[in-house]
């Protein structure tokens, strides 16, 4: 029998190594975490994007902010009380959660808790047999939201505020909330301590040190035993999982890192910023209020914020690496006034106007450098659809481009890109550049005014800049702290959306909304529902191009059942460029759209002026 000469037996290994080590070679390794990275409540909470604030406390009764604590609970007796209009208005509103003040600093409780008489249970409302937040946890969970509570630490009402009695007080409290009412995806403790307050009738200013009187840390503890996957956010002691972004106007930093350090002063710009150097990961919530005030006032009704101030919020919170906490108060009725509603529907429907159709996804890719020549690095990662996979370099390279080619002319103005934040936030400095006629242009952010370039991305970055026609978009790495990954890019053609009207004759509405839905529909957003009898349209005055020769014209009260009111075409229009008069049966609505059905000329409809007519 021929026997295999040990030799032979050693070159076969050797060349059975270098084959596999060949191979292996080709497989670029996983790049290391950069730095601290979120834990999966975290990144959980971040892909919620948007959550919603109810705040309803005696203080809707009063016309107050902030209630004293002496506040009479016959008050509280609302005539229509009804969770469930909250939560699908919020639902609506694109809202994936509801952050409930169960207590404000009033210190009335939303739910019978049994460590006290200052709550719903003696009221008149339902005899004291009701509870909002059972209702609104059980509405939110029938319809699908999450949902989280507010938890004031000041309480105004009670006799042992500022001594060690109330910590107990509040811990109790806090433990029926998180054991009585389902999964809590947040707990909320404001910061705020003003010091005085009706404790029990001694009507007195009461100082507390908000770092030690609460012991925080055996509260967090508690929390994370209760509801492990909820995140805390907390504005007044220790560090939570959240931090706020330092300002209720409704924006975070252009520069925006999910970072802080663990211990030591936070300051303001740390707080609206985060902290590049930061050793803890802290992201930012953006809240604000969809009108001036957080609870409920008459008198802001006709305040609440136009849609074009709620996308800037949404490009300023959700498109700068933070969530957007938006906040709708309840009316004394126990329902949230249809002027916050409809527009918290027009917002989401915006939205999904905006980024409904990416451009990113024909397109195709290529890059100045990927990990390893690894495929599962390749630039094309960014438009798979899976955010798990992303476009990565090497190790060294934290100077990199990617160009997106579109193959021929496309028109856009939103950039979308975001980071694999799993392994930390690197990316400290970008560009973007739009290649027209032949050449390179840069493109600028024009929400941030004065900026010297663009910087952080983190979950999610979204650049807004003029309207531009190019075959060509590249994203060049300027500087990162690592070799980028980079999950998504987006690239998106949005709506024009003006929020001012222009000179208008007679019966004009005072609070007009006007915007365009696409290039050929024109939407008219009145504050209120009117009685309408006429729509009137001049042409463009200076060109032909955008005058509408065809239309239709549809009416709505809620931007879902929409009723035709006329269509037909504006004889001589072209010729004679002079105002238009669409006449119709008298029609209550809210919103007009004027669709264009064909136009002289271009691709986008204009006007020179617009009209309507109320009764
Ligand atoms: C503030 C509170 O004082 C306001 O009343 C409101 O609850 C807001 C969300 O936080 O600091």
């Amino acid at each position: 029998m021929h026997r295999k000469h040990p030799l032979t037996s050693i070159i076969l290994c050797v060349a059975l190594w270098s084959l596999a080590a060949g191979s292996l070679a080709q497989k670029a390794a996983v790049p290391a975490p950069c730095g601290p990275v979120p834990t999966e409540q975290q990144l959980r909470w971040q892909d919620m994007e948007m959550y919603a604030f109810i705040h309803y406390s005696m203080n809707t009764y009063t016309d107050e902010e902030w209630g004293f604590g002496n506040e009479d609970l016959a008050l509280f007796n609302p005539s229509d009380l009804d969770c469930r209009q909250w939560v699908k208005v919020c639902k609506e509103a694109g809202m994936r959660g509801i952050i409930f003040t169960a207590k404000h600093h009033c210190g009335f409780c939303m739910w019978p808790s049994k460590y006290t008489d200052y709550s719903v249970k003696n009221t008149p409302w339902k005899d004291g047999k009701g509870d909002v937040v059972r209702e609104l946890a059980d509405a939110c969970k029938k319809e699908g939201l999450k949902f989280a509570v507010y938890l004031s630490p000041w309480d105004r009402n009670h006799a042992e505020y500022g001594r060690p009695a109330y910590v107990t007080y509040f811990r109790n409290q806090l433990r029926e909330l998180l054991t009585d009412y389902g999964d809590i995806f947040e707990v909320w403790f404001d910061g705020a301590n003003g010091g005085d307050g009706w404790y029990g009738g001694a009507n007195e200013t009461r100082k507390i040190d908000g770092k030690t009187y609460y012991q925080w840390a055996e509260t967090f503890r508690m929390i994370r035993e209760l509801q492990p996957e909820a995140v805390i956010w907390n504005d007044g002691g220790d560090r939570g999982d959240l931090r706020w972004v330092g300002t209720e106007a409704g924006n975070v930093g252009e520069t925006n890192w999910s970072l802080l350090n663990h211990d030591g002063e936070v300051t303001w710009p740390m707080l609206h910023f985060g902290l590049e150097t930061g050793d803890s990961w802290v992201p930012g919530e953006t809240n604000t209020s969809i009108r001036p005030g957080w609870f409920y006032h008459d008198t802001e009704n006709e305040h609440v914020k136009s849609l074009s101030k709620l996308m800037d919020t949404y490009y300023k919170s959700v498109g700068r690496n933070s969530t957007l906490l938006l906040n709708f108060p309840v009316a004394p009725n126990g329902r949230i006034h249809p002027n916050d509603s409809l527009r918290g529907i027009a917002f989401n429907w915006m939205i999904h106007e905006v980024f409904k159709n990416d451009l990113a996804r024909k397109a195709t890719f290529s890059a100045s450098n990927v990990r390893g020549n690894d495929k599962r690095f390749a630039a094309s990662r960014v438009a798979d659809g899976k955010p798990d996979t992303y476009w990565a370099t090497d190790d060294n390279v934290t100077n990199a481009s990617l160009t997106i080619d579109f193959k021929k002319p496309t028109t856009f103005n939103r950039f979308v890109a975001e980071e694999y934040i799993r392994l930390g936030q690197r990316v400290k400095k970008f560009s973007l550049e739009a290649f027209v006629g032949g050449e390179w242009k840069p493109l600028k952010d024009c929400l941030v005014e004065g900026s010297d370039g663009l910087t952080t991305i983190g979950h999610r970055r979204i650049i807004c800049f003029p309207t531009v026609t190019a075959t060509r978009l590249r994203l060049t790495i300027l500087d990162s702290k690592a070799c980028p990954l980079i999950s998504k890019i987006g690239i998106y053609l949005a709506p024009e959306l003006t929020s001012d009207i222009p000179n208008s004759g007679e019966k004009k509405s005072s609070d007009l909304h006007i915007f365009f839905a696409s290039p050929k529909q024109m939407m008219i957003d009145f504050d209120q529902e009117q009685t309408i009898t006429s729509f009137r349209y001049l042409p463009p005055q200076e060109s032909r191009d955008g005058t509408i020769t065809h239309y239709t014209l549809w009416a709505s009260s809620d931007w879902n059942n929409w009723k035709k009111l006329a269509s037909g075409e504006f004889s001589n229009i072209v010729n004679n460029p002079i105002w238009q008069t669409i006449k119709f049966e008298p029609v209550k609505a809210r919103i007009l759209r004027l669709d264009a059905d064909r136009l002289a000329s271009g691709d986008r409809m204009g006007y020179g002026d617009v009209e309507v007519v109320t009764d």
